[in-house]
């Protein structure tokens, strides 16, 4: 199955990359990768979508619209039809299902996205799948700054009152250091010490160069916002408007999954490598030899059709549950051992015992939206590693698992194959998921 993935906004392009980025060259699922924002600056941060599908849309908008969604919605409905002509730059007509990316906190993807999402409905025959992140609490803290700014940002923007780690000032000019889109300084250190944070009034995330630049030296760098007051709200919102427009909403929470001390300026590219992750590991699962992938096919193949059956096409929440365990595999390659490889010789016990705990971890462990097993509709499990340790009976356990966790009598199982990797791991899906607590306090609330 081929997705034409499509972010828009601050995070929803970064997570559109993110995703692009996870894509396996060996059983690539993304037909084409574009990135929407009003934000030039954000555009240009981007690392693996090219140049010529991030497109800058929004007229005189400089730098986002700060959550402003009323103006995002006007915004995204004067530009809608200039962003669905952009997308002709690839190949939407082929593809079997768009995922589009956004985080609902903002104003810009929160307010083109529904206009998007309709645009799509009428134009293509294919599904219209979103992918959305739910705020994080600590995003709403209001603003601590003398001269009540908005844009200034307090410490680290987390709503506990910031982290106890030492400070490291930005460089002397004010700006703090220029972090590559590589930087893997955000994951490899979970204390915090080497972090580079706002002091005064000027913040910047990692990963994100505060150089103006190159081609306009003199562009005005306004600091990314760390709090957004109104993310709540705007979530509730556009959850709102995308009922009955989008054919599934598979949400994220960047509350349950950032860490306690952390803002989200430092932690989103963890939390959009672990969102991609997930995504990747899901609709690798159905790309097949007939999108051009490699190796042996899948006992029992994934297409767009399950996942159509599965997502279902009445805007319901979708979660995903990941699970992984390192094994020891036959040192084939990538490609496939064919018929003349050697016997594999994985015992049966280590395999069912491999696949009954990433299953285990998948259902049980954390969702990218947490929930109430029993409340899923319907489901699909994805078992995926090297093929010797693919046990059939251990899959088939495995969905009954999750069919007796649901209740549902709707969940379909499939596997991939993937000679040469040393990774045993399953994707649960569950959706229908509601009623969902995160979501019910708030709307109660409005
Ligand atoms: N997981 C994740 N969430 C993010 C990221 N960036 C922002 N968010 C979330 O998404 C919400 C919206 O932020 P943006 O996407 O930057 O907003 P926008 O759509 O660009 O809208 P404006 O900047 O207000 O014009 C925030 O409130 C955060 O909850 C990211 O990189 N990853
Ligand atoms: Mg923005």
């Amino acid at each position: 199955m081929q997705l034409e993935v499509i972010g828009v906004g601050g995070a929803g392009c970064r997570i559109a990359d993110s995703i692009l980025d996870a894509d396996p060259a060996e059983h690539s699922f993304v037909g084409d990768a574009f990135a929407f924002d009003t934000d030039a600056r954000s555009l240009r941060a981007l690392s693996a979508i090219p140049d010529d599908h991030r497109h800058r849309y929004g007229g005189t908008v400089e730098n986002g619209l700060n959550g402003n969604l009323q103006r995002g919605d006007s915004v995204g409905e004067e530009s809608v039809d200039e962003l669905e002509r952009q997308l002709d730059r690839g190949q939407p007509s082929i593809a079997d299902a768009f995922l589009i990316a956004v985080g609902l906190g903002g104003a810009t993807g929160g307010g083109t996205v529904p206009h998007l999402v309709a645009t799509l409905q009428t134009m293509y025959d294919a599904p219209v799948y979103v992918l959305a992140t739910l705020p994080a609490e600590r995003e709403l803290e209001a603003p601590e700054s003398d001269d009540g700014d908005p844009r200034a940002p307090n410490a680290s923007g987390s709503g506990e009152g910031g982290v106890d780690g030492e400070r490291v000032p930005p460089a002397g000019d004010g700006r703090a250091e220029t972090h590559g889109i590589d930087d893997e300084r955000v994951e490899t250190n979970d204390t915090g010490d080497e972090r580079v944070e706002a002091a005064g009034t000027v913040g910047v995330g990692p990963g994100e160069s505060t150089r103006p630049p190159d081609d306009d030296p003199t562009e005005e760098l306004e600091p990314e916002p760390t709090t957004r007051p109104l993310a709540e709200e705007n979530a509730t919102r556009t959850l709102e408007r995308l009922e009955g427009l989008a054919n599934a909403i598979v949400c994220f929470d960047n509350e349950r999954w950032l860490k306690s001390a952390e803002g989200l300026l430092e932690g989103r590219d963890r939390l959009n490598r672990e969102l991609a992750a997930r995504v990747a590991a899901f609709f690798g699962a159905t790309a097949d030899a007939s999108d051009g992938g490699t190796g042996p096919d899948a006992e029992t193949v994934i297409d767009a059709n399950d996942v159509g059956r599965i997502l279902g096409d009445g805007t319901d929440l979708v979660t995903l549950g990941y699970g992984e365990q390192r094994v020891e595999a036959e040192s084939g390659s990538r490609f496939g051992l064919g018929l003349f490889a050697t016997e594999p010789s994985v015992d049966t016990a280590a395999a069912v015992s491999a696949i009954e705990t990433t299953v285990g971890k998948a259902l049980r462990g954390k969702l990218t939206l947490e929930c109430d097993r029993e409340h899923a509709d319907r489901g699909m499990l994805v078992v995926g590693g090297p093929p010797e340790w693919l046990n059939r009976r251990a899959i088939t356990d495995g969905r009954k698992t999750i069919e007796s966790a649901t209740g549902s009598v709707e969940i379909l199982g499939g596997d991939a194959p993937r000679p040469g990797t040393d990774l045993v791991y399953a994707v649960v899906v569950l959706a229908g998921i509601e009623p969902v607590e995160r979501l019910e306090e708030r709307r109660n609330e409005a």
